[in-house]
């Protein structure tokens, strides 16, 4: 009898939910401002700093925004906060931004295999471990009946797809969830680390049916991300942003749409042979060059360029945005003409804007893709002692406004602000970087950590918590 009357019970919450706001005191109003600042700036991109706009409403960056929201979402086009739009907005709903970000992923990305790996890193206690298993499972199955995937489970180490639950901030991302309601989860795009991962918020009450937050529902929505799709503005799609409680979960299917859209990145399943499969971009010719995706690959150096990533092999350079799934493949010439090929250590010192590359007892520095006047130098001017013939790594601690030189199993600080070595060092890296080296040929920092090179084993190191989280392979920043 309660089961039977809970869809009405939260027909009426919807309903009275949507009167509140027109009956607002002045304080509720803030509230509901509020409200809409976060959702234009969360999913529609809206400039931060247009917050007395969204007071004043009546400004046009706002109205391009509440239209364009409303047209996504399929609510009639007003440019106004009327009580549809705002019960839209109160809506429980995925947190991936409806328009492009900044972090847009550029190009279309997609896994370049067929068979996926996944790996629930932790469980919600909401359900038993079986109804979460079975959940995601069947969220990957609707997937899988309409394209050439197939899906298998990991239950330890790295999967392309990692599902975890957490609550408010601490999840491994910048992306902190917001408690009950609201949004319920969000997931990356294709491609390596957190890409393809999906992470659900453990404040919702999710459950196996509707009385809460259904699982099935939300995981078949996040994988379609984690897959490489983006929001549908169809309301009848899986992929539409915002939580659909009605949906009827014993006739579950997919909409034409969520199938278009998976089906142009992937094609159909094998087993339809009469619709030929969407042939897919020929790859470009790769020039002769070592294997990126080979177990053994190792790297000369690595370093960040303006938000990009350089990985130094050789005579050749990968070069990777955090978005993209693809690494370009390049010459160092063809770059960098005078720069020479084997390279020893590469680091960006964000503050100038510049990268230094080290071979032998000399250095460049380079800005973009020109070479500075005035190199190369040589490593003696930095102060090194001169029986110092080579730099095998190099990295900038942002926080720290140091930078670490890595020289056998010992290391140099060197202090931006003073421009001079520091003294007390060389140290052993082992003691002060427990779980790196003994030696190393590579180092470089994301999101926060140190990524140290050894061979074709890469370390994610913590500066914090001042421990190896992580052991990947050298290449793990690749789509391999
Ligand atoms: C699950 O794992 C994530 C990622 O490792 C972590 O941030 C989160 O706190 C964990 N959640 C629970 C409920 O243990
Ligand atoms: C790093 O590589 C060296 C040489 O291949 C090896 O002896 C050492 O054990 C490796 N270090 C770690 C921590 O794996
Ligand atoms: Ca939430
Ligand atoms: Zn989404
Ligand atoms: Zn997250």
């Amino acid at each position: 009898v309660e089961m039977k009357n809970l869809p009405i019970l939260v027909l009426l919450c919807v309903a009275a939910c949507s009167a509140y706001p027109l009956e607002q005191t002045a304080k509720n109003k803030d509230t509901s401002m509020d409200l809409v600042q976060q959702y234009l700036e969360n999913y529609y991109n809206l400039a931060k700093d247009a917050k007395q706009f969204v007071r004043r409403k009546d400004s046009s960056p706002v109205v391009k925004k509440i239209q364009e929201m409303q047209k996504f979402l399929g609510l009639e086009v007003t440019g106004k906060l009327d009580s549809n739009t705002l019960e839209m907005m109160r809506k429980p709903r995925c947190g991936v931004p409806d328009v492009g970000q900044f972090t847009t992923f550029p190009g279309s990305p997609k896994w370049r295999k067929t068979h996926l790996t996944y790996r629930i890193v932790n469980y919600t206690l909401d359900l038993p471990r079986d109804a979460v298993d079975a959940a995601i499972e069947k969220a990957l199955k609707v997937w899988e009946e309409v394209t050439p995937l197939t899906f298998s489970r990991n239950n330890e180490g790295e999967a392309d797809i990692m599902i975890s639950f957490a609550v408010r901030v601490e999840h491994g991302d910048f992306i902190p969830f917001d408690g009950p309601g609201k949004v319920l989860a969000h997931a990356y795009a294709p491609g390596p680390g957190l890409n393809g991962d999906a992470h659900f918020d453990d404040d919702e009450q999710w459950t196996e049916d509707k009385r809460g937050t259904n699982l099935f529902l939300v995981a078949g929505h996040e994988i379609g991300h984690s897959l490489g799709l983006f929001h549908s503005t169809n309301p009848e799609a899986l992929m539409y942003p915002v939580y659909n409680p009605l949906t009827d979960l014993a006739r579950f299917h997919l909409s034409q749409d969520d199938v278009n859209g998976i089906q142009a990145l992937y094609g159909p399943p094998p087993a339809s042979p009469k619709e030929p499969a969407v042939p897919t971009e020929p790859t470009p010719a790769a020039p002769e060059t070592p294997d990126m995706c080979g177990p053994d690959l190792s790297f000369d150096a690595v370093s960040t360029l303006r938000g990009e990533m350089l990985f130094f092999k050789g005579r050749h350079f990968w070069r990777k945005s955090h978005g993209t799934v693809e690494a370009g493949f390049y010459l160092i010439s063809s770059f960098w003409p005078s720069l020479p090929s084997g390279v020893d250590a590469a680091l960006e010192v964000t503050s100038k804007d510049t990268v230094f590359v080290f071979k032998g007892n000399q250095f460049w520095a380079i800005r973009g893709n020109e070479i500075q006047a005035g190199y190369p130098r040589a490593t003696l001017t930095l102060g090194f002692p001169p029986t110092i013939s080579k730099i095998d790594a190099a990295i900038y601690d942002k926080k720290k406004k140091k930078t670490y030189f890595f020289v056998k199993d010992k290391y140099w600080s060197f202090d931006e602000k003073r421009q001079s070595l520091e003294p007390e060092f060389p140290r052993q890296i082992a003691d002060d970087f427990p779980g790196v080296g003994p030696t190393v040929d590579a180092v470089f920092e994301a999101f926060g950590f140190f990524y140290f090179f050894n061979g074709s084993s890469q370390f994610e190191y913590d500066p914090n918590a001042k421990k190896v989280t992580r052991i990947l392979k050298s290449n793990s920043w690749f789509n391999c």
